[in-house]
């Protein structure tokens, strides 16, 4: 049996995008996992993975960190419903992914980052206004998230043009069904959906459709999650 160390905030909310992604790679290849919720002052659970960041699975005696290891390690150690149909899928996978992690994580962070801190766990509220403290270079959350609204969302849908194209001709990412391109940018969705109230898409945007598609996936798995 896997498990998944899943990065945990108050009332049992899942914010991770990365975790995410893990989670709908899991999903997909129809593998059952044991849930290990990680609050961010508890690092002590992964250590045997020698990692300071989630998502970690072990998997038998076999240890993985960062998301898209952990999405090659389950396509190589379980080739059935492959997450890449091939390797030029697997690439264009790696460029989806790397793309998120840059552009639109990087984007979607300053929209919600005073709605993640006001969601974190009593226990681990210092170590995240500490480490995002930093990472900003200021601790008026509010402040910095106001800003960053009056430009960002529409900044963000002009930096979604890329994913639009391809969902105005086909219904996922990977095609008519979805594959790793589509769980790396989703988990995007789920961090927003998971910890702010923040409209990020328009209505009539192929992106929402297309979002409304991924949280109806796997039983609806990422509708059913605590949303904030
Ligand atoms: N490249 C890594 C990034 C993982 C990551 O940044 N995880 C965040 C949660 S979204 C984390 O664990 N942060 C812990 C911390 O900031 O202490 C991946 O794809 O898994």
């Amino acid at each position: 049996m896997i498990t998944l160390y899943d990065l945990v905030f108050q009332n049992d909310r899942r914010p991770s995008p990365f975790c995410w992604r893990a989670k709908f790679a899991l999903a997909h290849k129809g593998l059952a996992w044991k849930d290990e919720p990680t609050g961010f002052t508890e690092k002590h659970k992964i250590a045997f993975a020698d990692a300071q960041l989630l998502p970690v699975i072990k998997d038998g005696e076999v240890a993985v960190k960062d998301s898209w290891a952990i999405a090659c390690h389950l396509d190589k150690a379980y080739p059935d419903k492959p997450l890449f149909a091939n390797e030029q899928e697997r690439l264009a996978g790696q460029f989806t992914n790397g793309w998120t992690d840059v552009t639109i994580n990087a984007q979607v962070f300053p929209l919600v980052v005073a709605d993640l801190v006001d969601r974190v766990r009593p226990e681990d509220k210092a170590y995240i206004i500490e480490s995002r403290g930093k990472r900003l270079g200021t601790a008026d959350f509010a402040g910095f998230q106001a800003r960053a609204r009056e430009k960002g969302v529409s900044t963000l849908r002009t930096a979604l043009e890329p994913a639009r194209r391809v969902l105005r001709e086909q219904k996922f990412l990977g095609g008519a069904t979805s594959n790793y391109a589509d769980y790396a940018l989703f988990g995007t969705f789920m961090w927003a959906y998971a910890t702010s109230p923040l409209v990020l898409l328009e209505n009539d945007d192929p992106v929402h459709s297309w979002r409304e598609r991924m949280f109806d996936q796997f039983d609806g798995m990422g509708r059913k999650a605590k949303a904030a």
